[in-house]
C-alpha cells in the first residue's frame, strides 16, 4: 500500500509511468539502495569522520540497530522526525535508520535555531526531534527540552553530545538489529527537504525515494562517481547539492568512500584530502575561493583531487578558470535547487563551457522553458525566467496549496525565480534572479522572513532587507530600517539589530551583515519598495 501523506502533490500518473519506464525513477527506497551496496562491498570503507571509520557492513549494522531503537520508541512509517545534526559520523546511520522504517526525516540545518525548528515541527507535526546538545554556541539541548514540553506532537527527543555521540546514541545502538526489509515503497515520500525560500515561512519539499534516487543516479553518471571515488563532504549534509548532486547518496550508491568534515576551511580539509586521498568534493563559491587563495595549499598534497564541483551560487569565470590551473582538478559547475532540477557541466567539456556555463540538465525529460514576464518563450540565447518540470522536480511543496498556485504553473512547471539564458546545446548560464531571495555565498535567505522579525522591534517602523554585492560571498544581507516615531533609534545599530534577531531565535546566517537607518524607502512607480534601488545604493 502506498503511503498517503496529506498535503503532498505527486506527479500525474502519466508522467510517473513514463519516468519509471524510462528508468529516470528507480525502483528502490533509500534503504534498499544502501543495502544493495552493503551486500556488494561489505568490507569497503563507507564513512570516515574524525577518528571514526565505518565499513559498509558496519554502517548497515548500525542502521539496523538504530532502526530497532527508533521502532522501540514507536517511530514507524510515515512519521515525521526533525533531524538537526552537523556533519558527524552518526548522521548517515541515523537518517538511514529512519529511512529503513519508512519514517520521514525533516532535514534541518545544524545552523537553524528555535524559530526554524519550531516551524518544521509544527508544519510537519513531527513525532520526534533529533539533535546535538549544542552547535556553534547555540543550546540545542535547551531547545529540545522546550519542544518536548510544548509540542503537542513530539513524543521523543534524542540529544547527542556535541560530537554526535554519547549515551543516547549508545542506547539506540544497543538494540538488536532489525532485519532489513521493504517497509516503505519507492513511490513513498522519503524525506522533507528545506527550500531556500522567498516568503515569511520555511517551505518543505516532499521528495520520493524513486524520484530523488533517480536524480542522484543521473548526476552520478555525469559526475563520474565510481567505487574508487573518495568524496569529501563539507557542505551541510541536508543540502541537496551535498546529498544528490551526486552527493553522498551517489557515493553510497557506488560503494565509494565518504569523508565528512564539519567545515570546509583549508586548515580543516587540506589535511583530510592528503590523508584520505580525496578525489572529489562539492563547494560553494566562497569556499572554492578560500581554497584557491589559501597559503596552506603548498603545504599539503592535494594531487588526488580529480573533480571539484562548484554550485549553489554563481561562480565567476575568472575564479572558475583557476580550479583547473591551480588545483589541478576538473571543475564541474552545478546549478540546482532543492525543488529538483540540477544541471552540470560535462567533465570533458571545453574550457569555455566549463568556466562560463552552469551546466545542462541530466536528461531530456527535464523540461526547460525560458520565458518573458508573460510566460511567453523568449528566443533561444535570450535571458528570461526559468520554468522547469521533470522527473527530479516536485509538483508542489508540503502543505502549502496557496503558495503552490503562485510558484507552479497550471501545467506543473516550477517557477524557479532565476534569470537564465540557454545556448544551442542546452547549457544554462545564470544571469540574474527575479525572486525575492538573498544568496549569501550559497546560503539562501528569504528577506520577508527577516523583515517580519524586524517589524516586531519596538524602534522599527518599517524594514527592508536586500542583498548587496560582496566580492567573496557574492551577496551580503543589508537591512534598511525606518525608525518608529518615539522609538529609540540608538537600538538600531548592527550589533543591536543582530542580537534582537538572535534572541527571536533566527538562524545566524540570516542576520544582516549591514544595517542602515533611513527616513523612507525608495519606491517604484507602482508605489512598492524599490529593492532594486536599495541593492545598488552607494553608501
Ligand atoms: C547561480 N545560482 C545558483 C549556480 C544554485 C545542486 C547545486 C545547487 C543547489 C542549490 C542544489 C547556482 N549559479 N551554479 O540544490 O542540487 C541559486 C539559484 C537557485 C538557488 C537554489 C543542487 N546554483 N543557485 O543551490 O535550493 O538562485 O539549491 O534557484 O539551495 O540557488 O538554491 P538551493
Amino acid at each position: 500500500e502506498p503511503l498517503v501523506l496529506d498535503g503532498v502533490v505527486g506527479h500525474p500518473e502519466e508522467f510517473a509511468a513514463r519516468y519509471r519506464r524510462d528508468g529516470l525513477w528507480i525502483d528502490r527506497t533509500f534503504s534498499e539502495m544502501l543495502f544493495d551496496t552493503v551486500e556488494r562491498v561489505p568490507d569497503d570503507v563507507a564513512v570516515i569522520a574524525g577518528d571514526t571509520e565505518l565499513t559498509y557492513a558496519e554502517l548497515g549494522e548500525q542502521v539496523l540497530r538504530l532502526a530497532a531503537g527508533f521502532r522501540a520508541r514507536g517511530i514507524g512509517r510515515g512519521d515525521r522526525v526533525v533531524v538537526q545534526l552537523p556533519n558527524v559520523a552518526a548522521y548517515i546511520p541515523l537518517v538511514f535508520a529512519l529511512f529503513e522504517l519508512g519514517a520521514v526525516p525533516v532535514l534541518a540545518l545544524a545552523a537553524h535555531e528555535r524559530n526554524e525548528i519550531a516551524q518544521f515541527v509544527d508544519l510537519a507535526e513531527a513525532v520526534a526531534y533529533l539533535t546535538v546538545e549544542s552547535h556553534d554556541g547555540s543550546d540545542l539541548a535547551g531547545l529540545a527540552a522546550g519542544i518536548a514540553a510544548s509540542s503537542p506532537t513530539v513524543a521523543h527527543t534524542v540529544v547527542l553530545d556535541r560530537a554526535g555521540g554519547g549515551p543516547e546514541l549508545d542506547a539506540l545502538l544497543a538494540h538488536e538489529p532489525l532485519r532489513h526489509e521493504r517497509r516503505s515503497l519507492p513511490s513513498d515520500v522519503a524525506f522533507l527537504q528545506l527550500s531556500g525560500g522567498t516568503t515569511g515561512t520555511s517551505k518543505l519539499i516532499p521528495h520520493t525515494h524513486e524520484g530523488y534516487l533517480g536524480s542522484m543516479v543521473q548526476a552520478s553518471r555525469v559526475g563520474g562517481i565510481t567505487a574508487d571515488t573518495v568524496q569529501l563532504v563539507v557542505l551541510p549534509m541536508p543540502h541537496s547539492f551535498a546529498m544528490r548532486s551526486p552527493g553522498y547518496l551517489g557515493a553510497l550508491h557506488a560503494g565509494a568512500t565518504i569523508v565528512l568534515a564539519t567545515d570546509g576551511s583549508p586548515d580543516t580539509v587540506f589535511p583530510l584530502i592528503q590523508r584520505h586521498r580525496v578525489t572529489e568534493t562539492a563547494l560553494v563559491p566562497p569556499l572554492a575561493l578560500a581554497w584557491l587563495n589559501s597559503s596552506l595549499r603548498g603545504e599539503y598534497d592535494l594531487t588526488s583531487l580529480r573533480t571539484v564541483r562548484v554550485g549553489g551560487a554563481k561562480f565567476g569565470a575568472e575564479a572558475a578558470a583557476r580550479i583547473g590551473r591551480e588545483l589541478g582538478a576538473t571543475l564541474q559547475q552545478s546549478y540546482g535547487m532543492a525543488e529538483g532540477l540540477h544541471t552540470f557541466t560535462g567533465l570533458d567539456e571545453d574550457e569555455e563551457t566549463i568556466t562560463t556555463r552552469q551546466g545542462r540538465p541530466t536528461s531530456d525529460a527535464d523540461e526547460i522553458l525560458v520565458v518573458d514576464d508573460e510566460d511567453r518563450p523568449v528566443p533561444q540565447g535570450t535571458p528570461g525566467h526559468l520554468l522547469t518540470r521533470g522527473p527530479a522536480t516536485v509538483r508542489g511543496y508540503y502543505r502549502t496549496p496557496e503558495h503552490d498556485r503562485t510558484v507552479f504553473t497550471a501545467d506543473g512547471f516550477y517557477r524557479v525565480g532565476d534569470l537564465v539564458q540557454q545556448d544551442e546545446r542546452g547549457y544554462l548560464t545564470v544571469v540574474g534572479r527575479a525572486k525575492d531571495q538573498i544568496n549569501r555565498g550559497g546560503s539562501k535567505i528569504a528577506p520577508e522572513e527577516v523583515e517580519n522579525h524586524l517589524l516586531a522591534h519596538p524602534a522599527v517602523h518599517d524594514a527592508s532587507v536586500v542583498g548587496v554585492p560582496d566580492d567573496v560571498l557574492g551577496e551580503r544581507a543589508k537591512a534598511y530600517l525606518v525608525p518608529r516615531e518615539g522609538g529609540d533609534p540608538s537600538a538600531l545599530t548592527l550589533a543591536g539589530t543582530r542580537s534582537f534577531l538572535r534572541e527571536r531565535g533566527l538562524a545566524g546566517y540570516k542576520l544582516p551583515d549591514l544595517v542602515e537607518v533611513v527616513e523612507t524607502f525608495p519606491s517604484t512607480v507602482a508605489g512598492k519598495v524599490s529593492k532594486r534601488a536599495q541593492r545598488t545604493k552607494k553608501d
